[in-house]
């Protein structure tokens, strides 16, 4: 093998002047992007911590027919009512507050107090669902064997829809849920006499 055919292979550099310094435009540019690149890497803990993005919740683990049971006796202790075979339920504020997916419904509806904090504990007892609250824009992922505890502050009163954004089968579109704030003044009139619920829950790894 000649020499003249290893040329410009990793052994033998090409001939003539084929490497030169960055110019002083590339370089600035260099520097420019190489900036940019930081501050959007310091952005990423920025908005974990001022952003006001993260969810406020606790994951624990909760077996299906558990989360059931606490359900049902939820719906027990603070049921007022009912719509269309729904049990409409209002809890006391700081009571724990659980709503279930399940296809296709979400399960019970809700009647909230304005600027009341409640724990909002979801679940779901088949397939994963996702929790789309509306006008709200407040969405969430709920996964069977999983609790979500959310810890909420209604500040808006009037009437929200649950939806279901993670397709789910047949009845996918029918899965609606309902959350009624009352405003502040309401409130009084709709405070049960039941005991807070609260249940023990199995920290999740
Ligand atoms: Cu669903």
């Amino acid at each position: 093998m000649s020499a003249g055919s290893q040329l410009g292979s990793g052994l033998v550099a090409p001939r003539g002047n084929w490497w030169q310094p960055a110019g002083r435009q590339e370089r600035l540019w260099i520097a420019i992007a190489f900036c940019w690149c930081l501050v959007l890497f310091a952005m990423m803990p920025f908005w974990h911590l001022k952003g006001g993005q993260n969810p406020s919740g606790i994951r624990t683990k909760v077996a299906p027919a558990d989360f059931l049971s606490r359900t049902f006796r939820f719906v027990e202790d603070y049921k007022i009512g009912e719509e269309n075979g729904m049990p409409l339920v209002a809890p006391p504020p700081g009571a724990d507050v659980y709503m279930l997916g399940q296809m296709w419904r979400w399960y019970p509806a809700l009647v909230l107090q304005e600027g009341a904090t409640y724990t909002l504990h979801l679940s779901a007892l088949d397939v994963n669902h996702g929790f789309g609250l509306y006008p709200a824009n407040l969405n969430i992922q709920v996964i069977p064997g999983y609790d979500y505890g959310l810890r909420i502050t209604p500040n808006q009163p009037g009437e929200y829809r649950i939806i279901c954004n993670e397709f789910c089968g047949i009845g996918h579109h029918q899965m609606l849920g309902r959350i009624l704030v009352e405003p502040a003044a309401k409130s009084a009139a709709l405070a049960p006499a039941a005991p807070r619920v609260q249940f023990a829950t199995e920290e999740a790894p």
